[in-house]
């Protein structure tokens, strides 16, 4: 077996398609592609993804990315038992269904407002931004009403991946206080595999956007 995870650790989708390799405890090799370097755009990279984002997976030859994509196969195809992306249809749905809901609205959010101030000169976080992604932030509360992980009782490879986007809010330092099952689940997360290295990951991200915030 040779798997191969396209990696950059500031980012969040690439820290979520590892979380879910760490959770799945597949040996993976990582090789970093450095974004602040556009490595991304070297010809070997966009022969391999023409779409020239991490993460991608490259198994055996098989070459996939978007992150949860990749951790849906991994699941699949290494996972121990179905325990992190459930085979029953109902559990199942339920776990994509978060799956969507981090790729169209958490990482979309936290994405409005650091891509700006990462690489377009911004220096401040606009209001309506804030409230943009408090307003997700609202119902990820209310999917973790009475519920231990995102999905259900279990943790699946919806919560390695919306760990991922929010670790890196988190690390810029976004106020969850009045959201008490978040902060309930974010201790819950420190329970992850991989967990430390992704903590690393979210921090050199939150210090990179802090650094271009204004005082
Ligand atoms: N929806 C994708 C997002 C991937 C993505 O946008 N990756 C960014 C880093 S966060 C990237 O590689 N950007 C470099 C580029 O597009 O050139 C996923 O979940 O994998």
């Amino acid at each position: 077996m040779s798997l191969k995870l396209y990696h950059f650790p500031i980012s969040g989708p690439s820290r979520g398609a590892l979380l879910a390799a760490r959770a799945i405890g597949v040996p993976i090799q990582i090789e970093i592609v450095d974004l602040f370097k556009k490595e991304q755009l070297k010809e070997g990279f966009l022969k391999i993804n023409p779409q020239h984002c991490v993460p991608t997976l490259e198994d055996d030859g098989f070459i996939l990315w978007e992150s949860r994509a990749i951790a849906c196969y991994l699941a699949d195809k290494y996972g121990k038992d179905d325990q992190l992306y459930p085979k029953d249809l109902k559990q199942r749905a339920l776990v994509n269904q978060r799956l969507y809901f981090d790729c169209s609205s958490i990482y979309v959010k936290i994405r409005a407002i650091c891509f700006p101030i990462l690489f377009l000169g911004e220096t401040e976080i606009k209001q309506n931004l804030k409230d943009d992604l408090n307003t997700t932030f609202d119902l990820l509360e209310e999917f973790l009403r009475g519920s231990k992980w995102v999905a259900g009782d279990n943790m699946t490879i919806a919560d390695t991946s919306i760990y991922a986007s929010v670790s890196s809010i988190l690390a810029v330092g976004w106020d969850i206080s009045k959201f008490p099952n978040i902060q309930r689940w974010v201790l819950e997360c420190a329970s992850l595999p991989g967990y430390q290295e992704n903590q690393e990951g979210a921090q050199d991200f939150g210090e990179a956007v802090k650094k271009n915030l204004k005082q």
